[in-house]
């Protein structure tokens, strides 16, 4: 009798293994389906923050811009305004040929990564050469 419970367990015992076994490459195949789904989601974001529209407005003052750094995403189509609030400046990004004497606004698609210099690009007085400030493409 005692023989008969324990194959019984035993049983059991080999049956809750296995279930185990199978519980464990369900999980497995549910972890490789969400990997591969974050990855193609995750490419999905790059591309499409990469074509998006940034609205971007420089405000400059003497002497300085705000902000002086700006952060885009490649591929994004910015479009940059000149708010002159005191004095009379202008903003140059040489690497994307932008270049405002006066308030105003132009557009450019930052294609180029990484950190790209801006400057006033009209003499405004003794703290122009101050007036300088950096746009980042990641
Ligand atoms: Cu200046």
């Amino acid at each position: 009798m005692k023989k008969w419970m324990t194959l019984g367990l035993t049983l059991l015992l080999v049956f809750a293994i296995s279930a185990c076994g199978t519980k464990t490459d369900n999980n497995n195949a549910g972890n490789n389906a969400g990997n591969n789904a974050g990855t193609t989601g995750d490419t999905g974001t790059a591309g499409g923050a990469g074509g998006g529209a940034q609205d971007i407005k420089v405000t400059a003052t003497n002497f300085q811009f705000e902000p002086a750094e700006i952060r885009v995403k490649k591929g994004d189509k910015v479009k940059i305004t000149l708010v002159n609030k005191e004095g009379a400046h202008g903003l140059e990004i040489s690497d994307f040929n932008v270049n405002l004497q006066k308030d105003g606004s132009t557009e450019f698609t930052a294609d180029k990564p990484g950190e790209h210099e801006f400057h006033c690009s009209v003499m405004c007085g003794a703290g122009h050469d101050n007036m300088v400030g950096k746009i980042i493409v990641e």
